[in-house]
């Protein structure tokens, strides 16, 4: 690995640990913090009288002895750490059940060679957004529609969430199962960029990381946002360009992504709606039964209207709720600017498609009919929505031919 990737990886990962561990120092150790804000404290009083010393030295040590064990506790209940379950990135087939995919995606260009299954939720925004990658760059994939109730197409992995990418490699070598639609689309967009190193050396740039919940189990990802190229020179952006991405990705999952519930399931006969537009774009009907169908739509519809509202609490989201979706759609406008009809400039980049994917999400609620009429949405989001069913993306990367270490579809079996 080259030295610049494996010091921006080290820093990626102390990074995100650090920050998550201690949010509120500002990037400095909390140690040396406590250091300086004591030895501050000192300097600015009186030293303090010699028959005082043994009890402030009494007071340091219960005070450490507290310290340490609060930090023991906490670490023990919180501690983000690399879970084995979870960095399995290749898993068997045998132990991945077939289930017959709800739609096969075949675009006549692609010659990746790639197998790739997606496991989703047909209107799950961060499925959105995988789509919009892998379309834009014309991918061929199967999507195996996931049951949100059961779930019982996920069932073979640890992992609870979709989006899940699989990609089937040549011969008896396991599956490689990436997962969290971020990492999946920087995996992927790391291998486009260059396709000799493998994916499975790529996706081991992004570790992941779990933390304890109470009984629960969040999971994150290093690096996530991150495109890993293996050299540094003749790169197809510059270092502002990359970090404007990455910046407009987060916010798409962080901000963009809070909008949706309060505002597609705004009131009951919306979340009806919003539910019966799901079942259809999701073809529910050829993926679960009448009774199943019928559960999804009116409990999800009913649980979606209260939880919009308690995610309107949350996430800080005005009294009128589409003003929020309004907000955050003129502030995207504002950042893209008027001088290039995508943030990626001629073309679409990570960030365009990361929102175009949040949003589309919703395309057929009130919600996004309502931001198509108050903002102006609507002229960037048709254009990305033309260069995503365009294939835009996949010239010139999936013509150029492949490099011989990579498997093909023929090869298997
Ligand atoms: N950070 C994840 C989030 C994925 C996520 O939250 N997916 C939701 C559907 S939109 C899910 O699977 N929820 C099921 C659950 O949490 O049990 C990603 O970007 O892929």
């Amino acid at each position: 690995m080259a030295a610049p990737l494996k010091r921006r990886l080290t820093v990626g990962v102390l990074t995100q640990t650090y920050t998550r561990f201690f949010p509120s120092t500002g990037g400095k150790s909390s140690l040396n913090l406590l250091k300086s804000q004591t030895l501050r404290h000192f300097s600015q009083k009186q030293r303090p009288p010699p028959h005082s010393w043994p009890k402030i030295r009494y007071v340091a040590w219960v005070g450490g002895g507290v310290a340490v064990a609060t930090t023991a506790v906490f670490l023990g209940n919180k501690v983000l750490r690399q879970n084995q379950a979870c960095t399995v990135f290749a898993e068997t087939r045998q132990e991945r059940p077939y289930f017959k995919p709800s739609r096969e995606v075949r675009v006549d260009t692609d010659t990746s060679g790639l197998k790739l299954t997606l496991y989703q939720f047909q209107t799950c925004p961060f499925c959105c957004k995988v789509r919009a990658v892998l379309d834009y760059h014309g991918f061929s994939y199967d999507v195996i529609e996931v049951n949100s109730v059961t779930k019982k197409q996920i069932k073979w992995t640890d992992y609870p969430k979709v989006p899940i990418l699989v990609v089937e490699t040549a011969g008896a070598q396991p599956d490689l199962v990436i997962k969290d639609s971020s990492v999946i689309i920087s995996v992927l967009e790391s291998y486009l960029h260059d396709r000799n190193t493998s994916l499975a050396k790529y996706l081991s740039y992004y570790p992941c990381l779990t933390e304890n919940e109470g009984r629960k189990k969040k999971y994150d990802f290093a690096n996530k946002y991150f495109i890993m190229f293996q050299e540094t020179t003749n790169l197809p952006t510059t270092p502002e360009s990359r970090n404007e991405e990455r910046k407009w990705r987060k916010w798409a999952d962080e901000h963009l992504v809070h909008m949706l519930s309060p505002n597609a399931y705004r009131t009951v006969k919306e979340a009806l709606q919003a539910f019966h537009y799901f079942s259809d774009v999701g073809q529910w009907e050829q993926n679960f039964s009448f009774v199943e169908r019928q559960v999804v739509i009116y409990v999800g519809a009913a649980v979606m209207y209260i939880m919009g509202m308690i995610l309107k609490a949350k996430y800080n989201l005005k009294d009128d709720v589409r003003q929020s979706l309004y907000d955050a759609c003129n502030e995207w406008l504002a950042a893209v600017g008027k001088d290039r009809p995508f943030m990626g400039g001629n073309q679409p980049n990570l960030a365009d498609l990361a929102v175009y994917g949040v949003l589309n999400s919703i395309e057929g609620c009130y919600a996004f009919q309502d931001a198509l009429t108050n903002t102006n949405i609507g002229p960037w989001y048709n254009r990305t929505k033309k260069a995503v069913q365009n294939h835009s993306g996949a010239d010139p990367h999936n013509i150029k031919s492949l490099p011989s270490n990579i498997p093909k579809l023929s090869d298997k079996h």
